[in-house]
């Protein structure tokens, strides 16, 4: 039997996600959105892209949370996105209002879905959406981490003239201005990276790294990245799908792993047909873990807002 895999939010990256998905013939596929249009609009679109790509999956844009009813997997888009200038953390008083709305609809039709948040502020949507809806925490997983580690990969690649795939890399921390790339734990064609690269140089990459969503919205001008968030999203819903076993960097929540409780943030998981079934305790060096705790601390401060915020996350 098919899988099935609703979207919540059908914008940029819900679209796109609807269409990988698609391709990849991962599911069939729910688009839901506030705006019926855009939902209906993209899901009659991509169908009639099926019979010439020749993938054989159903789709359906609604604007009706009962059309989520037991779904397999859950990607959460809905929300608003950057503008230039803005941060990420400007996101969170409208977001949270719309989390809020998601995580009860959620709650009440699709209770054993796996959930994948996309939504920004991620660390703080994704564990606002959790508290809301009380669904498991191995069921309740955001994606940020794998975009970040590989848009360092490509700006890696493009300054040492390296196949993306020849280099292996991880960002980890919140998804915010203080994601921790773990230099330690990079590798390219199997070197570490301080016999390859100045120290300058590198600073300048990670500096890069961590403004890589803000350099995309300058650019675009209205609204921000899309195509690299929805295949991040991708590989983490096919990980579950496909029982995978997979190790990837993803927003999970920690209870007493490195250190750290009651909070989520990014680290290396094994996703499979469980969900998160283990965090990854990697052996950090004291910069890394310095800094991975910095990273932590402002997603608990900005958690510490979001609760002033809606003082229901409180209980
Ligand atoms: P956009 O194209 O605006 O799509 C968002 C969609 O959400 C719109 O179609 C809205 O109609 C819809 N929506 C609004 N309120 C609701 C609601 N209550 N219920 C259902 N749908 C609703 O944005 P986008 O797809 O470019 O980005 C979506 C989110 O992802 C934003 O918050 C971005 O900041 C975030 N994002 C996160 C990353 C990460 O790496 C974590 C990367 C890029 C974007």
């Amino acid at each position: 039997m098919k899988k099935k895999i609703s979207l919540i939010g059908a914008g940029q990256i819900g679209g796109t996600l609807a269409h990988l998905i698609s391709i990849k013939e991962l599911g069939n596929v729910v688009l839901f959105d506030v705006a019926e249009g855009i939902a209906k609009g993209k899901a009659l679109d991509i169908g009639q892209s099926t019979s010439v790509d020749g993938f054989d999956i159903n789709l359906k844009g609604t604007n009706n949370y009962e059309d989520i009813k037991d779904s397999d997997v859950i990607i959460i888009t809905a929300g608003v996105p950057r503008k230039p200038g803005m941060t990420r953390d400007d996101l969170l008083g409208t977001n949270l209002k719309i989390i809020k709305q998601v995580a009860e609809g959620v709650k009440k039709n699709s209770p054993n879905s796996f959930v994948i948040c996309i939504t920004n502020p991620l660390d703080i949507i994704v564990m606002a959406f959790q508290k809301y809806s009380g669904l498991p925490t191995n069921k309740v997983v955001g994606m940020a981490g794998i975009l970040d580690s590989s848009r360092f990969k490509y700006f890696l690649s493009e300054e040492l003239k390296v196949p993306v795939k020849n280099i292996e890399c991880i960002v980890l921390g919140g998804h915010g201005d203080t994601m921790v790339p773990m230099l330690n734990h990079t590798l390219v064609n199997g070197k570490p990276l301080n016999q390859l690269i100045t120290k300058d140089k590198l600073d300048d990459l990670v500096e890069r790294t961590r403004k890589g969503g803000a350099e995309i919205v300058k650019y675009l001008e209205k609204g921000s990245a899309f195509y690299a968030p929805a295949a991040s999203g991708v590989e983490m819903a096919e990980a579950y799908i496909k029982n995978l076993k997979k190790t990837l960097p993803c927003a999970a929540f920690l209870n007493g792993e490195y250190n750290e409780e009651n909070v989520y943030a990014g680290v290396p998981v094994i996703i499979g047909n469980n969900g998160v079934e283990k965090i990854v305790e990697l052996t950090l060096d004291k910069d890394e873990t310095k800094n991975l705790n910095i990273s932590i601390k402002a997603v608990k401060e900005l958690y510490k807002t979001a609760c002033k915020i809606d003082p229901d996350l409180n209980n």
